[in-house]
């Protein structure tokens, strides 16, 4: 067994919304490993530069040309010298040479091409043999926001978040299942539903914020009855994405309201009360640590989560941590660029008594690393839709863990509710 790396390729292919992405391989003396990057549609500001200028092309003439040379004959089980051997080829503070999804597809080929050398699954190389939690699914069942076009609620995404099921499989059964009974309720609400899908495979439909809740209440008190398991109900405002900073406000198109910045608290606050709301995500702009920790201040049992806020990145997370501004940090692994820039994040989280939840990007490929991160870095929840391939393709693979794991399998523990 070795884990020497004899070669790096990197090849152009295509995402769930048909953009270009870049997708890589690595092979070591005795193993292999292949990954793609997503592509999110609601960027943080903060995030490192997708790609260099020129796009996939040009990322991978960097790595042919920059980076190949320099990883080739590294040991590939040496994470952290490969991620840091990739700013360092980069020598900017944002990826902006050879881009953050460049390096995202390196560090996890490598990662996945460490662990396939020395015969393990990715999730057992990064976790150990103690690594046996499965994450809970939370499930986009509506979309709306910057996720749509035309007319649809304002906020970006109406989650599902089944924290009573007793198996990984029973949790997306029943994301699967409130998701098809959204459906039918759709069709019934409006006869011009034509049964149109996000790119996260989320339903789309003409209705407003407090609407889309009253569906998403119904069909998770339903299915959760159903099914004997209790099925929570969350948002990700996307507020960034709804703020105007010239009107001082946040603007809700379709709802025709515009709320600053108490304003906006006050409402969040009225829905976490009214629909037991267990997960609220980006609820304020990405610079507003402020609201974040009023919110946070005032709300008992609810993940409140920073994702364009904190932007995976370790020292966003360690001025939200001394603010008290959050209880919980979205981690995708291409905000910042690299497996180890990811797993210090997670850390820090892990140290403040925040909860990680590892996440897709709404462009996505069947890539299925994420589903291993959130069982090796003990993730409690893991946010990647509930149908469309890219999703589904995470989902089963964590079927797959879980099943592999078998009587050690159970499901992570968190605090919040
Ligand atoms: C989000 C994500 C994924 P995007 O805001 O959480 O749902 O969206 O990938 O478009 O940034
Ligand atoms: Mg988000």
């Amino acid at each position: 067994m070795s884990t020497v790396i004899e070669d790096i390729t990197a090849r152009k292919i295509f995402n769930n919304r048909g953009e270009e992405t870049i997708e890589v391989d690595i092979l070591t003396t005795s193993g292999f490993g292949r990954a793609s990057a997503p592509a999110g549609a609601s960027r943080g500001k903060a995030e490192v530069a997708p790609y260099p200028q020129g796009g996939v092309d040009q990322a991978i003439k960097k790595v042919e040309e920059l980076i190949a040379p320099e990883l080739i004959g590294l040991n590939a089980d040496s994470q952290e010298e490969i991620d840091e051997m990739l700013h360092e080829v980069d020598g900017s503070d944002d990826f902006r040479v050879i881009g953050g999804n460049t390096t995202f597809a390196i560090s996890l080929a490598n990662a996945e091409a460490a662990a396939n050398s020395y015969g393990t699954l990715l999730f057992q190389y990064l976790g150990g043999y103690v690594a046996h939690e499965m994450p809970y699914p939370l499930g986009n069942v509506i979309s709306g926001g910057r996720h749509t076009h035309g007319k649809s609620p304002d906020i970006q995404e109406f989650l599902a978040l089944p924290f009573g099921a007793e198996s990984f499989l029973e949790a997306a059964m029943a994301n699967t299942q409130i998701h098809k009974r959204i459906g039918a309720i759709l069709k019934k609400k409006d006869k011009l539903f034509g049964g149109g899908r996000s790119d996260e495979g989320a339903w789309v439909a003409n209705i407003g914020d407090m609407e889309a809740l009253d569906v998403l209440a119904d069909a998770c008190e339903e299915i959760g009855n159903k099914l004997g398991c209790e099925c929570g109900l969350g948002v990700d405002v996307a507020a960034s994405t709804l703020w105007n900073a010239k009107q001082n406000a946040y603007v809700y198109r379709r709802d025709r309201e515009k709320r600053d910045s108490d304003e906006q608290l006050e409402f969040i606050s009225e829905l976490i009360k009214k629909y037991h709301l267990v997960y609220v995500e980006d609820p304020f702009h990405e610079e507003d640590f402020k609201s974040f920790a009023e919110l946070t201040k005032r709300i008992k049992d609810c993940l409140i989560c920073g994702d364009d806020l904190f932007v995976t990145n370790k020292e966003r997370l360690d001025h939200g941590i001394k603010m008290h501004a959050a209880n919980a940090v979205i981690i995708k692994v291409n905000q910042v660029g690299t497996l180890t820039d990811a797993w210090e994040t997670i850390r820090t989280a892990e140290k403040a008594s925040y909860a990680p939840i590892v996440s897709h990007r709404s462009g996505d490929t069947c890539d299925w690393h994420i589903a291993h991160l959130a069982v090796g870095f003990k993730c409690p929840i893991i946010k990647t839709g509930v149908v469309e391939g890219a999703r589904i393709a995470k989902l089963n693979e964590l079927i797959r863990i879980e099943e592999f794991l078998g009587e050690k399998a159970r499901m992570a523990g968190f605090q919040t509710f």
